[in-house]
């Protein structure tokens, strides 16, 4: 069998080896180092078994996992360790400075006023216009100009008041999803409560005494399909231990928009349009974290009625924890991929070991493109050109419907040639800091359901995120060079229009 050289494999079983020293105790000198091969099988016992988070000190933790080093934890332990695939491992923030704000890219926080020992938040039920992808104006239903609404946060404990207002040409009521609430409480239309009509408003209040991920909703089923929904994240009392770093959340949707519609069908069980957050990749915003962090993602499926695969590269991920709080410890399941079903949330966590710029993203085929299941025409929509889409048939090559010779398939061509992208579409795509020095390629090849996990040294993380005019590329390579094989990399060639 050939032996695997690359410096990448290389670098993880050093990785290993320092490890193994580290918890011997010692450093071993240039005669004693082994080769990688040999020192990745185990002798006798685990390979390499740092002390558990509970009995150390923090400051011993920092220094242990500090730069590369943050790699070995999820390397080579024993699968009953703490430190299994990074189980157990702390990332940066202690536990006294409280949870780690919570992230949803694309959308906003609700704000709010305490008032008579509630804090208490306006949600305005409305239409809203959402950019899915640049250029592509929706017309879909939201609270507050948002599409899905902005998020209500709060911690275990409170009281909270939610004002509603119907700003829409029908009635509506908010449920609270997941809430043990009063049963007054739960804006279930006519089953709880009288329908809030149109231009009227609606007071909702209730204490509340769970923590973990949820979100609220229209109980009107096509209202829902139209997106109406929200975050609604009650952070913990006691902040969870490991604490996480970073706390994003990502709501996956899908919607039947025609291509020469902007509204969609809710009546229609097949579904062209994806979005994440409100935004189609590669309009999705990255979730940019620095190596070693520890990272949890919510993850709600709002689609009306699909399951999604989440999937993650090059990391894996802990199932901690379904909608209520956090799942004991013994209950998380590693996981590559991760199936979410309609109406649940799931939760995610892992350490950024790796560094790099990594898909995340539903493995559904059809969820991993926008309107391709019916390329009937033109689009139509207010703005748009249709000089592209005319250009584009002369390019879309014919198809050959014989069969030849041998194994050659006839077909339609599975590449999909001829989705370009206009100018106008490129430029906002890389108007946005979290996309700086990716490869000048990377767009073609997200979108649908589709995000990305860009994982950076501290100082790249501090260019991308800091600093402005990265060049297109130069972030990546940056990574190849100090992770990778740069011998065998091949630059991205820069896509027309200068981008
Ligand atoms: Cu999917």
């Amino acid at each position: 069998m050939e032996r695997e050289t690359s410096p990448r494999r290389h670098f993880i079983k050093s990785g290993m080896l320092a490890a193994a020293s580290l918890a011997a105790g010692k450093t071993l000198s240039a005669q004693e180092q082994v080769d990688p091969e040999e020192a990745a099988v185990p002798q006798a016992g685990p390979i390499a078994t740092p002390p558990a988070a509970s009995n150390t000190k923090e400051g011993t933790v920092r220094d242990q996992y500090d730069g590369f080093s943050r790699f070995k934890p999820s390397r080579g332990n024993d699968p009953d360790s703490d430190y299994y695939l990074g189980k157990l491992v702390p990332g940066f923030r202690s536990t006294e400075e409280g949870p780690a704000p919570f992230v949803a890219p694309d959308l906003e926080k609700l704000p709010y006023v305490m008032k008579d020992g509630a804090k208490q938040f306006e949600l305005v039920a409305q239409n809203v216009r959402r950019e899915f992808l640049p250029g592509y104006e929706m017309d879909v239903w939201g609270y507050n100009g948002s599409m899905p609404g902005p998020t209500i946060e709060v911690t275990q404990g409170d009281r909270v008041r939610i004002i509603v207002h119907n700003e829409l040409p029908e009635p509506t009521t908010v449920h609270w999803h997941g809430f043990e609430l009063p049963v007054q409480q739960d804006g279930s239309m006519t089953l709880t409560q009288n329908p809030i009509m149109p231009g009227k408003s609606y007071v909702y209040e209730f204490d509340i005494h769970e923590a973990g991920t949820f979100f609220y909703h229209s109980h009107v089923a096509m209202q829902e399909a139209f997106g109406m929904v929200g975050w609604f994240i009650v952070h913990p009392k006691k902040v969870f231990d490991p604490p996480v770093d970073r706390d994003f959340g990502l709501i996956f949707q899908n919607f039947h928009i025609k291509a020469n519609q902007t509204i969609s069908n809710s009546w229609a069980m097949d579904w062209s349009w994806h979005t994440i957050n409100g935004r189609s990749g590669p309009f999705t915003t990255p979730l940019v974290v620095k190596h070693g962090e520890r990272v949890r993602i919510r993850l709600l499926d709002f689609s009306p009625m699909q399951h999604h695969p989440i999937h993650l590269h090059g990391h894996t991920f802990w199932l901690t924890g379904r909608e209520g709080a956090r799942t004991p410890k013994s209950a998380w399941i590693p996981r590559n991929t991760e199936l979410v079903g309609v109406a649940q949330a799931a939760e995610f966590e892992f350490i950024a070991n790796n560094p790099g710029d990594w898909m995340f993203h539903c493995h559904m085929v059809h969820h991993m493109m926008n309107h391709m299941v019916e390329q009937v025409g033109p689009r139509i929509r207010e703005g748009a050109n249709v000089d592209a889409y005319m250009t584009n048939l002369d390019q879309r090559p014919p198809v050959d419907m014989k069969h030849s010779e041998g194994f050659a398939t006839p077909g339609y061509p599975q590449g999909m040639q001829g989705m370009q992208m206009s100018e106008k579409f490129m430029k906002a795509i890389w108007s946005r800091r979290e996309v700086q020095g990716m490869r000048a390629t990377w767009p073609k090849s997200v979108h649908g359901l589709m995000t990305l996990l860009r994982v950076l040294p501290d100082d790249l993380y501090q260019q991308v995120m800091e600093t402005d005019d990265v060049p297109k590329g130069a972030i990546f390579e940056e990574i190849v060079q100090r992770f990778g094989t740069p011998g065998t990399y091949q630059k991205a060639p820069m896509m027309k229009m200068g981008h």
